[in-house]
């Protein structure tokens, strides 16, 4: 169990904490520059996570002075769509309380970096003015949903994002802590106000995060089986028949501790058109009354339906629900939609996405981005939606205006889809240093100069224009989602990754890891005997890492060995 100092855990803290509240207020109002270890956890509840400059903490440390603290805050975003008026609030309050960047995620929400914790309060009622909310984007409770990002105006896409509104509104917590303690809300002094309630979470809120995405097998962008719940939306004709429950994904690990493992969610049941809410209500409370408090390592729900098997799991939601359920049904092949470029949306109007390397909206001496998005969103007030891929897409735009759009961006500098290769168009990568506490590595900063180089040895091998997938984080913990492409390279220790292939682009298959500890500046010449391997014997159309998958790790290894002895560090 993971202890907060003076032998206390998450789970007491959780507990005694009424609804959120903890100490949070009165650690806001001292004059240190950080919460009590304690309200640490709990703020993450409040999308809000304490750490510091890593770059500079060497140096200060040196000087004999304090880390420089500063906060990462989350906006939950349900299928990430926002109007132009809440973008470019949140673009202001970037510039005034962040970094001056915003930080598309890997789940379609936003994230402020280098708050200070004087400006925690200013951020967060800035938020709530374009009434967005911070509540439960982090924390042992119900994250942000996600959902295939395309607005295409038919009902299978209206739909989708409708659901997943009503999915993220349903499990959010009920606690008025949030308002009390951040917006100035009625304070209670004592705790909960009388009769405030967690109908669902109860004292303890559940056993460690817990993620929901909802896609359709045509458009899997989201990754839909890496969710501890990922629900798969079945349309027949235009009309929704129902959707599978696939329980139990999840990406975590931790190098070296087999017993935690990244796994995909198995598809376990199928619900009809208007079970969604409460099947899904089912799941969470399964997790809440069976999932591991008591190592938090062994808590996500992916290990309580291996550990159970998913027999088990289906007889358990039936006995919550009160009624049979059916058994999943076949699902076809899942797809992955490119929602880059003008798209129409079947209205007249048209959609544009616009890449945004490793989701951070910036401002460099090359490109505007960010005010080149802002002057965009200003003039055309698009609906916006960030995708799963960090991207943003406007929306309902006229054609004329999508073109004009990307001839302004050009003249900021900014480079579209068009611009770039498909390794850097489909890659990813987790913010990692300065700002995350767990990166072992470097991701965000190394992924334009290390995609250029794979992009160089896929040119090499004759095979420049290959659609693969290239996914690499600064730790094990898999927030890129490393583990669900066809190449994951993940922090190992400073400097070196390690390499996984064998994923599908249709995020179906996870890949394995190729090798252990790979030197940064190897990476792309351990892969291109691979691509060279690739070009020759691939059948058809298979995809890399369909091909890496067939002929096996013995034979890739071999190839690496006879081609770059070097390569591998032990
Ligand atoms: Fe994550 C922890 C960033 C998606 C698995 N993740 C963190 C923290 C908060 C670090 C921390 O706990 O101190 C990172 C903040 C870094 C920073 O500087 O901002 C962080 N995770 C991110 C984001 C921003 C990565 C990105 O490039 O966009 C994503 C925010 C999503 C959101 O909007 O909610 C993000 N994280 C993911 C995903 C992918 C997904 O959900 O689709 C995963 C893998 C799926 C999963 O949950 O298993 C993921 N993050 C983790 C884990 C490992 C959880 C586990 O079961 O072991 C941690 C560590 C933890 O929870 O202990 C973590
Ligand atoms: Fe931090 Fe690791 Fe997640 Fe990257 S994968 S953001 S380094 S926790």
């Amino acid at each position: 169990m993971a202890k907060l100092g003076k032998g206390v855990t998450v789970e007491q803290v959780k507990h005694g904490s009424h609804h959120l509240r903890g100490g949070i207020a009165t650690s806001l109002a001292a004059a240190d520059a950080g919460f009590a270890p304690g309200d640490q956890a709990l703020i993450k509840f409040h999308g809000l996570y304490e750490g510091y400059d890593r770059d500079s903490a060497t140096a200060l440390k040196q000087r004999g002075e304090d880390k420089a603290h500063q906060f990462m805050a989350r906006v939950r975003i349900p299928g990430g769509r926002l109007t132009a008026a809440q973008y470019l609030e949140l673009d202001r309050l970037a510039d005034l309380y962040g970094n001056a960047t915003l930080r598309i995620t890997t789940r379609q929400a936003i994230q402020f970096h280098g708050v200070l914790k004087i400006e925690l309060k200013e951020l967060l009622a800035g938020i709530d003015s374009v009434l967005l909310t911070t509540l439960a984007a982090c924390g042992d409770v119900v994250r942000n949903v996600t959902t295939t990002p395309a607005p295409i105006a038919d009902g299978v896409h209206r739909r989708l994002a409708e659901d997943a509104r009503r999915l993220s509104s349903h499990f959010l917590p009920r606690t008025g802590a949030y308002r009390e303690i951040w917006l100035d809300g009625e304070p209670v002094a004592a705790g909960p106000a009388d009769g405030e309630e967690e109908p669902l979470y109860g004292a303890n809120y559940l056993p460690r995060k817990f993620k929901i995405g909802l896609a359709t097998p045509d458009d899997n962008s989201i990754d839909v089986l890496t969710n501890d719940l990922g629900i798969i939306a079945l349309f027949e004709g235009g009309q929704l028949t129902g959707y599978n429950l696939a329980l139990g994904g999840g990406l975590g690990m931790t190098h070296n501790k087999p017993k935690t493992y990244p796994r995909l969610a198995t598809p376990i049941v199928f619900v009809g058109a208007d079970g969604l809410i409460a099947a899904a209500d089912a799941v969470v409370r399964l997790q809440r009354d069976h999932g591991d408090r008591a190592d938090r390592k062994h808590a996500r729900l992916k290990y309580l339906v291996d550990d159970k098997g998913p027999a088990w799991i289906k007889a358990q939601l039936e006995s919550y629900l009160g009624h049979a359920l059916e058994p999943a049904r076949p699902m076809p092949r899942f797809r992955i939609v490119d929602h880059l470029g003008i798209h129409d949306q079947g209205d007249g109007k048209c959609y544009l996405g616009i890449p945004v390397p490793s989701g951070r909206v910036a401002d460099s001496a090359a490109a505007q981005l960010r005010a080149g998005l802002n002057a965009v969103i200003r003039h055309y007030a698009p609906s916006i939606v960030l995708t799963p891929w960090q991207d943003i897409i406007l929306a309902d735009l006229d054609r004329d205006a999508a073109v004009a759009v990307e001839a302004a961006l050009h003249a900021r500098g900014v480079r579209l889809a068009g611009d770039m290769t498909p390794v850097e168009r489909w890659s990813l990568a987790c913010p990692a240093l300065p700002t995350c506490g767990l990166a072992l590595t470097e991701a965000e900063r190394v992924r334009q100069p290390l995609m250029e180089q794979i992009a160089d040895a896929l040119a090499e091998a004759g095979i420049p224009d290959e659609l693969l997938s290239v996914r690499i984080t600064g730790c094990p913990n898999g927030c890129a989602r490393p583990y669900a492409g066809d190449i994951g390279i993940v922090g190992r220790m400073p400097g070196f990754y390690a390499l996984y292939v064998g994923g599908d682009f249709a995020g179906t298959r996870m890949n394995s890891q190729l090798l252990d500890k790979v030197a940064m500046g190897e990476i792309a010449v351990t892969l291109a005997p691979l691509f060279r391997l690739f070009a020759a014997e691939r059948i058809a159309e298979e995809g890399f890492g369909d091909f890496c998958h067939r002929v096996g790790l013995n034979r890739l290894r071999d190839e690496v060995a006879a081609a770059r002895p070097a390569a591998v560090a032990v």
